[in-house]
This record gives structure tokens, C-alpha cells and sequence, in this order.
């Protein structure tokens, strides 16, 4: 189902929104992009000549440590002056609210910028951050939540935050998606663990990798239990979030979906989530509309 607000089918949500015991929300890098963050596939979707499954891969960074490192601190900086927006927000609120008629609201997402926490999301499943944040399975321990701001050392396993802005000194003006720098930083000069200073890399999900067990449990609860399925902002091309849709609609789970385009997940597209959110996800028709 994929709608405008215009549309009888943004009522028909809107019914099942308000019926709904258990909502899961899988979000993309598209809602990011009112953010202001370039999406993967989308037009800033290439940083120099290379796109995010040239490099987020364990093979780029065996190749070239400092390749990979530069798109890393490209995006870290990137981040540093970014906000959540209005979508982010709208979901945040939304969580709140069900959380208090005591109704389940969960948002599974592909995205590492962090911006859904920094709305105020908690009941989230960072599945390419490598673990769930307080989903009332209270997965506390930080140290395993991955995302941008997250390294962990290749050799001792050593994770820890460094929102450090370059994370190292080499590093320093380099990672411009424009200028192709060259010159390889040697492994010495990247970031190094603090603890027995061997390379660290980012602590996310790479492609290739699969997701740890405890978190693919955790979304297939969340798949198995959800009565209302939304997507939103993912062009449904990576795996295995892009076979969620059709997993839950052959369940006879309603799937809806938001984007400026469409995808595999449903026929047509809808507008932005920054605007589209907010209506859809609002208390009442009138704060809706
Ligand atoms: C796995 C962290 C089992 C890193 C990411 C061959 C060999 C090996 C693996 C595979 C293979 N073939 C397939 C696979 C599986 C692979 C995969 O799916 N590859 C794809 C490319 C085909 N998946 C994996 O490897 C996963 N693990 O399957 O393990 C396994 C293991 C080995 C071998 C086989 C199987 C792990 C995948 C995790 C990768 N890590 N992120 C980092 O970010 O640096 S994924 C990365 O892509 C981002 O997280 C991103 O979020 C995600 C998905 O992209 P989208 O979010 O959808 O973003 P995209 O730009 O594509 O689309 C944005 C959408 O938003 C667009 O539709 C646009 O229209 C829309 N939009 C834009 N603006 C708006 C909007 N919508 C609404 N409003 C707007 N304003
Ligand atoms: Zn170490």
C-alpha cells in the first residue's frame, strides 16, 4: 500500500494506525535525506567514484584501509552537522504515545547516523549497528551499539565511542568526496585501538557480513508479533531488511510504505517522510491533516 495523503488509502492507514497493537516502522537512508545526508543510491549516493557497497565491505577496507577510512570520516563529519528532521521527530512522538496506551511502536533501521536516537527514539534495532537499544530486552551494554561514532580494533575487539572530528590526525582535511587524494595513509598513522594499538574500523554491519544472531532473533519477534507494517525512505535493494515487506504482507500483515519513488516493496510512490510522517503518524485525523 503506498499512498498520498490525498488518497483513500492514507485513510485506510489511518484506521489500521489507530487499531494497531504492534507497529514496526523499517526506515532507509531516505529519511535521513531532509536531514541533509546523502543517500546511498540516491544522487549523493557516490563519493568519488565509488558507491557505499564498493567500500563498506571487509574486502575494501583489507585493501585499503585508508580508502575506507576516508568515506568513514567523510560521513562522521558529515554528521557532526546534521539534525534529525521532522520525520525522525514525528516517529519519536509516535513511540511515545503508543508507549503510554500500551501499544508497541518499534523502529528497525538500516541507518548508522544515529539520528533516530537523537530524536528520541529508544525502542529501536539499529540492525546495521550491530544491537538492539533498549528494547525492553535492555541490550544496556553500549559498548556493542555500533554506528558511525563506533570503532572496533581488528585484532583484540576493543569497542569504544570516538566522535573525535578528524578521528586521527592523518586524516585531517582528507575524505572530500571530491578530491581524489591518491596517496594511501599509511596503516600506522589510521586510527589505532587504544588498548593494543592495532587498526580499529568502523563497528557497523559491512556487506558481506551477516547480522549478529541475537539481533536477527530480535527482528523476527518484532516481524512475528507486528500487526501494521511501514516502510519507509529504503529503496528495498539491500538484504536481508529489503525482504521484510514481502515476508510481512505474505504473513496478512498490512504493509504501507513512504518514498519519493517506488521499490519492490510496493507499486507506487508517495513524497517525502520529513512531510509525510508527521500527518500519518499524528494523534488524531485533525492534528493529521
Ligand atoms: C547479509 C552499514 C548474510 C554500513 C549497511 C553477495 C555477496 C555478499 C552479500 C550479498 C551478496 N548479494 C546480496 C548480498 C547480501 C547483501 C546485500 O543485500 N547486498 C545488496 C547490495 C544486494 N547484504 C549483506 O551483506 C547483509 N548481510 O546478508 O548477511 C550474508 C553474508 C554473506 C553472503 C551472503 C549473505 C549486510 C548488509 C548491511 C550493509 N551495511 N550499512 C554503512 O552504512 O557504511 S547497508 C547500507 O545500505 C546503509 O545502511 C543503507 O541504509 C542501506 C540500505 O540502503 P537504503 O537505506 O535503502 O538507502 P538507499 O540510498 O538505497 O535508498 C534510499 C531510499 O530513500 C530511496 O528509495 C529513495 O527514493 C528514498 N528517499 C530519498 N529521499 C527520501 C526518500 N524517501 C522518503 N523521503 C525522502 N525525503
Ligand atoms: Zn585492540
Amino acid at each position: 500500500m503506498a499512498f498520498s495523503t490525498e488518497d483513500p488509502k492514507f485513510a485506510e492507514f489511518r484506521q489500521l494506525f489507530a487499531k494497531a497493537r504492534s507497529v514496526l516502522v523499517l526506515t532507509g537512508a531516505g529519511v535521513s535525506a531532509e536531514s541533509g545526508v546523502p543517500t546511498f543510491r540516491g544522487s549523493g549516493g557516490f563519493w568519488r567514484k565509488y558507491q557505499a557497497t564498493d567500500l563498506a565491505t571487509p574486502e575494501s577496507f583489507a585493501k585499503s584501509p585508508s580508502l575506507v577510512w576516508e568515506f568513514y570520516q567523510y560521513r562522521r563529519e558529515l554528521m557532526a552537522t546534521k539534525e534529525p528532521n521532522k520525520g525522525h521527530l514525528a516517529l519519536a512522538e509516535a513511540e511515545k504515545r503508543f508507549e503510554k496506551e500500551g501499544r508497541r511502536f518499534v523502529i528497525l533501521t538500516q541507518n548508522i547516523d544515529g539520528l533516530h536516537r537523537r530524536a528520541g527514539s529508544s525502542n529501536l534495532i539499529e540492525m546495521h549497528g550491530m544491537l538492539i537499544l533498549h528494547l525492553k530486552i535492555l541490550y544496556t551494554s553500549s559498548e556493542n551499539i555500533g554506528n558511525l561514532f563506533k570503532t572496533r580494533c581488528t585484532s583484540c575487539g576493543f569497542v569504544e565511542e570516538n566522535k573525535n572530528n578528524p578521528i586521527c590526525e592523518a586524516l585531517r582535511g582528507r575524505g572530500l568526496p571530491d578530491v581524489e587524494t591518491g596517496s594511501e595513509i599509511p596503516v600506522a598513522d589510521l586510527p589505532l585501538c587504544r588498548q593494543c594499538q592495532s587498526l580499529v574500523r568502523p563497528h557497523v554491519v559491512w556487506f558481506g557480513e551477516t547480522l549478529w544472531p541475537d539481533v536477527r532473533e530480535k527482528i523476527d519477534k518484532e516481524i512475528a508479533q507486528c500487526d501494521l507494517f511501514l516502510v519507509a525512505g529504503t529503496s528495498s535493494v539491500v538484504y536481508p531488511a529489503a525482504a521484510y515487506a514481502s515476508i510481512i504482507s505474505r504473513l496478512g500483515v498490512p504493509v504501507a510504505e513512504i518514498n519519493i519513488e517506488s521499490t519492490p516493496s510496493t507499486s507506487n510512490s508517495t513524497g517525502p517522510s520529513g512531510e509525510l510522517l508527521p500527518i500519518l503518524l499524528a494523534p488524531s485525523v485533525d492534528e493529521a491533516l
